[in-house]
């Protein structure tokens, strides 16, 4: 048994002063009846821990550190830029040149206006659709996770179907009521809806991938399909890649399947492990955002110079020549052995991947939206997740969230990685 008394001393002590001990709901590991470890370090593929014990971390700080923990050349880049000031709240070269970077790769955006979180990212690229149609409504996808913002907390993914409340307490009916939801993959309610309404609807947002019930793709024609539907009704479709931005492919999930969405929200990767979002997208669009346009939107420490060097950095680094080809063959390696294992230890599970986010359901039936996911057996998920750790294996603590892949894993990494899943399936 791996030692765990620092880390629950001191999620004990957390607890007193934070709710839940936690900052962010999921890591609290109340999903999977246990109790978090408190880290003291990462470096490359591992995550290290208080007590002393060291795992091969999937969860990468839930998908930004696609380079590996503490890359030295961002670390670098970070500690230069923070001996010329850690904030200004004034404009700096950094911004134009992340933003330039972005521009090239999302070539669907002409612009964009760096925030600090994906929540932030979504919450914004809402209000200017909205004000740039001078409709309310908005269609969002049952499970699909767009942080915690009123409005958007209506039948989300992530913690919120981790803990059952999908839709939050706190959030007024009278904004709820603008949200529609609809099953992902589910393109004839979607038709239905927009031919109804959309005179009122000033969105659809949605993960062309869904990360945050673990890894849902998308049916085939099920984005072109939303796309032409939204085009001819003038509706603004929002991909929010937060989380498949740079892991579906560099150019994220728009690229992927070819869809150019009217505006996307980034975030995770492009801080480099540093808060940062963006939102962007037609130039007609976002000209409308404050000082430019009428809609407001805000925030001092919005492009802050160590968060935007951190950015171009990793960015720079995935520019670099064969680094998807890499993250590729680390990601395909890991589903063929966890595929095998399971399918040796005769546990029934389905297994989804996009580039270089994963999710192995334990259930034996086809995952494709919010209803299929929760056929999986969180019981059977969190023995799994335990077993792991105790192998040292980090995985994310909830079957509802996406594991990942880095630059750092080593083949030997991900082969202690099958052999544990293996050893762990088999008691299961
Ligand atoms: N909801 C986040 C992942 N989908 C988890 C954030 C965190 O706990 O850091």
């Amino acid at each position: 048994m791996k030692k765990t008394f620092k880390s629950k001393t001191l999620y004990k002590a957390a607890r007193s002063f934070i709710p839940g001990g936690v900052n962010s709901p999921v890591r609290a590991f109340k999903a999977v009846g246990s109790t978090p470890f408190f880290i003291s370090r990462a470096k490359g593929s591992k995550i290290y821990d208080v007590d002393g014990n060291s795992y091969i971390d999937y969860v990468l700080s839930w998908g930004p550190m696609i380079l590996g923990h503490a890359h030295p050349k961002v670390v670098q880049a970070i500690k230069k830029a923070a001996e010329k000031g850690t904030s200004y709240g004034a404009p700096t070269p950094l911004e134009t040149e992340l933003a330039r970077l972005l521009l090239t790769i999302y070539p669907s955006m002409s612009m964009v206006r760096m925030v600090n979180s994906g929540t932030e990212a979504t919450m914004s690229a809402i209000r200017v659709a909205r004000g740039f149609t001078g409709r309310d409504k908005i269609i969002k996808f049952e499970g699909c996770y767009h942080g915690h913002a009123d409005g958007l907390l209506v039948r989300a993914g992530s913690g919120a179907t981790t803990f059952g409340v999908p839709d939050s307490p706190g959030v007024p009916a009278s904004y709820a009521r603008n949200t529609i939801t609809i099953p992902f993959n589910d393109i004839t309610a979607a038709k239905r809806i927009v031919e109804k309404e959309w005179r009122s609807i000033a969105c659809v947002i949605l993960e062309p991938v869904v990360g945050n019930i673990g890894c849902v793709l998308p049916k085939p024609s099920f984005l072109e399909t939303l796309r032409t539907i939204t085009k001819k009704s003038g509706i603004v479709l929002i991909f929010d890649e937060v989380m498949t931005g740079f892991r579906v492919a560099l150019g994220g999930a728009q690229h992927y399947y070819g869809i150019r969405p009217d505006m996307t929200c980034l975030g995770k990767v492009i801080g480099g492990g540093l808060p940062v979002g963006a939102y962007g997208g037609r130039k007609d669009i976002m000209s409308s955002v404050s000082p430019e346009g009428p809609v407001y939107q805000a925030g001092t420490l919005s492009g802050n110079p160590l968060a935007m060097t951190a950015g171009i950095t990793t960015i720079n680094e995935l520019l670099k020549k064969r680094t998807y080809n890499t993250l590729e063959k680390n990601s395909s390696h890991l589903e063929e052995g966890l595929v095998d294992a399971a399918r040796k230890a005769g546990v029934r599970t389905r297994f989804y991947r996009a580039g270089s986010m994963f999710c192995t359901y334990f259930t034996d039936q086809d995952v494709f939206d919010y209803t299929s996911a929760k056929t999986a057996d969180t019981k059977k998920f969190a023995r799994f997740f335990k077993g792991m750790l105790e192998k040292g294996v980090n995985l994310a603590p909830s079957q509802f969230e996406a594991g990942f892949m880095s630059l750092a894993h080593t083949s030997s990494d991900i082969d202690k990685s099958i052999e544990a899943a293996y050893e762990t399936l088999k008691k299961l």
